[in-house]
């Protein structure tokens, strides 16, 4: 079985932690073209989104990591990461959905001016300044919501866990953590010492040790960064309109599939 990812890629780092955690052996490729919006290969063959994860289980080939999580649970259902109950199983979706689209966005946002400099001075201060509150926000909703329990599920790991994981993790990566000591914190330490967390947490940091030199590729090597949906309102909502207008001129960012005329 094959998985087309990227180490930092939040949704492609929630897959590998499910399949990890259920013991399912995987390949991990990095497609040739990531980052490119090439229409040609196999990597657009399998996603026209030329976006990862990507998961390619025989003749099965899936895109969008939340249906991948979907398929990954009813394929290998054991351990279960979605508990039985309605209620409990919306909560964890719900728990999912705000993390790939509100959270990530901030993470993705911050990057764009840390790693891919797409800001600099005052701007990147405002910028940098917004991703701070806004991640305040979003980690006290998940204390919220993880209360006093262990497991964002409760007793046991699972769905909200693997998906709010690779965002925190993140959040910590750029010194955006949640405060020592608290209940989020603590989650946090409790879920990097997994094995299935651990191993996905370490190609992540092995990744980001690299990135600063990787970016000159979309700044200077002919590579175009997606600017979407939640990702292109974050950095509109924030200040940074600036940053997708000069993207378009410079040639340096894109917008999603399907490619206008
Ligand atoms: N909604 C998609 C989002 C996937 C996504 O945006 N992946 C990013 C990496 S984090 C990507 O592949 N971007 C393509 C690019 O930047 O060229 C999912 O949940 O799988």
């Amino acid at each position: 079985m094959l998985l087309y990812e990227h180490p930092l890629s939040s949704y492609a780092q929630k897959i590998k932690i499910a399949l990890r955690e259920k013991g399912v052996p995987f390949t991990a490729e990095l497609p040739e073209s990531f980052g490119t919006g090439r229409s040609d290969g196999p990597f657009a063959a399998a996603n026209p989104r030329t976006e990862v994860p990507v998961l390619i289980d025989g003749d099965t080939t899936i895109f969008e990591s939340t249906v991948i999580l979907e398929y990954v649970e009813e394929r290998w259902p054991a351990p279960p990461l979605l508990p039985r109950d309605p209620a409990a199983r919306a909560f964890a979706r719900v728990t999912e959905d705000v993390c790939d689209t509100q959270y990530e966005a901030v993470n993705w946002g911050f990057g764009e001016v840390l790693w891919f400099r797409r800001a600099t001075g005052d701007l990147a201060l405002h910028l940098r300044a917004q991703a701070a509150a806004q991640t305040r926000v979003l980690q006290d909703w998940l204390a919220g919501r993880l209360g006093p329990a262990e497991w964002f599920g409760g007793a046991r790991f699972g769905w909200a866990d693997a998906a709010a994981a690779p965002m925190v993790n993140r959040s910590v990566h750029y010194g955006m953590g949640p405060e020592p000591g608290s209940p989020l914190a603590r989650w946090h330490a409790r879920v990097s010492a997994r094995p299935a967390v651990a191993q996905t947490f370490a190609e992540f940091d092995a990744a980001a040790a690299t990135m600063a030199a990787a970016s000159e590729m979309y700044t200077t090597g002919g590579r175009r960064r997606e600017y979407r949906d939640h990702r292109l309102e974050w950095m509109v909502k924030s200040g940074g309109v600036e940053v997708v207008l000069a993207g378009l001129r410079d040639g340096t960012i894109r917008f999603p599939w399907p490619d206008g005329v």
